[in-house]
Formats: C-alpha cells, structure tokens, sequence
C-alpha cells in the first residue's frame, strides 16, 4: 500500500481555514481518497490538553520558551499517534497549521531564533514534511474582522495588530523558501473564488491535471 499525503491548511486570523478544511475534504472523498481531519495544536487526547493551556487567555502568562515547547510537545504526541500512522496505512492527512505556523507564530510574531525552531523540527518530526501546504493570505484587518465576527478572542487572538503583521511577514517568507510545498492562496476574495484557487492546486496534486493546469507563479501564487 502507497503511503498516504500530507496537506496542511495555513493562512492568519480569520483567513478562512477552518471554511475551506470541509470543502477540500469533500473534495478528495470525491476522488475516493480517504481523509483524515486533525489540527494543531491538538489531534490527540493530551494534545488537545495543551491546546486548551495554550489558548486561554486566563492563565499565568506563559514564557516564549514554554509556549514554543509546548507547541512542539503537542507535535510530537500527534504525529506519533494520528499522523505517521494515517499516512503509513495509505490515508490522507489533512491538517488545519503545523509547523509553518510555529514559524510564523514563534519565529515572526514572537521573535524566537528560526535555528531554534528548525532545531526542534528536526529533532520532533525527522524528515516528516508535507507534501502540500495551502496558505490562505489575507490583509491582517480583513482576517481580524471576519475572526471578530465570531465573538471572545483567545490568548492569541488578543495580540496586538503588529503581531499579526510579523505573523503574516513569516508565513510569505516560507512560502518564498518552499514555493513547490507551499501554494499562496489570495483569501480575501470571495469564497467560490477562492475555493476554486484550491481545487487548482488540488487537481495538480492528484495528477488531473491536463490542458488546463494553472499558473503558477515563482511564489506559487494561485489566482
Ligand atoms: N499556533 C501557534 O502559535 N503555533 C503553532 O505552531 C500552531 C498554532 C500550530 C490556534 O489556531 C492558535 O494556535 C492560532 C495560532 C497558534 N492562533 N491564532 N490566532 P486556530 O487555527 O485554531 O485558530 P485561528 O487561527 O484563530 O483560526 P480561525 O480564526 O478560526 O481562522 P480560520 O479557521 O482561518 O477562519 P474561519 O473560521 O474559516 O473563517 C472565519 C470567518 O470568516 C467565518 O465566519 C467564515 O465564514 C468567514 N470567511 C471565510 N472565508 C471567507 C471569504 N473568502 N470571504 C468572506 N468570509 C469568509
């Protein structure tokens, strides 16, 4: 049996993550791939503990280091029990951030060393890699305002505007670094749009791709 891929779903506030997870699972069911839905922080039963410390925005304020480590603790448990084995039994993992995230997040909006974090990428992944990452990019206000929308904000969503900005900052730079892995989506267009950007990248992905292939930029930007 083939392994199974790897696509993980990134993008800031309110990008639009959450909105086009169901909408590429349904599409790779249509294909008869069988998917599995995890997110990170979390997929696991102690993942989604740390998750739960990590978001609350009432708890004693947790250092740069601690929330790095336990973004990578959460990591571990999830690729050890969900990840490598979907993928080792042929399923599709489909994943709302990973490690990109700890990049932007850590790296870009808390300004910790990007040699620490590749650090403890290698060391807590090997060579676990996606095969494809969506980052769904939108301007900080739009996806702030539409994250507003949905009502009390978390630890993280009480930044300052600032911190999104270096937050999206990261996230371009990765899609610089990796352009094959990392496909640009412009989120602040209207859905159908952007859903339709998505099932371009898919298509390449599972190889239905003919005539009609689309253009990708140096960037990997799809429009
Ligand atoms: N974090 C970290 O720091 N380091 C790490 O390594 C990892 C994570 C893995 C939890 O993430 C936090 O963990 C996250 C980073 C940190 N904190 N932040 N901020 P999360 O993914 O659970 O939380 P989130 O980023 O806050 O997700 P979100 O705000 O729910 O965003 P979203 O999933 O991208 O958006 P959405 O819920 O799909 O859409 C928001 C609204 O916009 C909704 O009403 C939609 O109907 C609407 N929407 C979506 N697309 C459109 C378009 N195209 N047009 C109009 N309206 C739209």
């Amino acid at each position: 049996m083939s392994r199974g891929k790897f696509i993980t779903l990134e993008g800031g506030e309110g990008a639009g993550k959450t909105t086009n997870l169901a909408f590429i699972k349904d599409y790779l069911e249509q294909h008869n791939i069988v998917v599995v839905v995890t997110r990170e922080p979390g997929g696991t039963e102690l993942a989604e503990k740390i998750r739960q410390l990590l978001l609350d925005n009432k708890s004693e304020a947790i250092s740069e280091q601690a929330e790095l480590l336990m973004m990578f603790a959460a990591r571990a448990q999830h690729i050890k029990h969900v990840i490598e084995p979907a993928l080792a039994s042929g399923k599709w993992v489909l994943c709302d951030r990973f490690t990109d995230a700890t990049y932007a997040y850590q790296g870009g909006g808390r300004s910790m060393k990007i040699s620490t974090i590749k650090w403890l990428e290698n060391m807590v992944q090997g060579t676990l890699r996606p095969d494809l990452t969506l980052l769904l990019d939108a301007p900080v206000e739009i996806g702030i305002a539409r994250a507003r929308e949905r009502g009390a904000f978390d630890r993280f969503e009480s930044e300052k505007i600032s911190f999104f900005e270096s937050v999206r900052r990261a996230y371009l730079l990765q899609a610089e670094l990796y352009p094959e892995r990392i496909k640009l989506i412009k989120a602040n267009q209207p859905l159908p749009d952007v859903q339709r950007a998505i099932t371009d990248v898919l298509r390449t992905l599972l190889g239905l791709c003919a005539l009609n292939c689309p253009t990708s930029s140096r960037h990997g930007t799809v429009k």
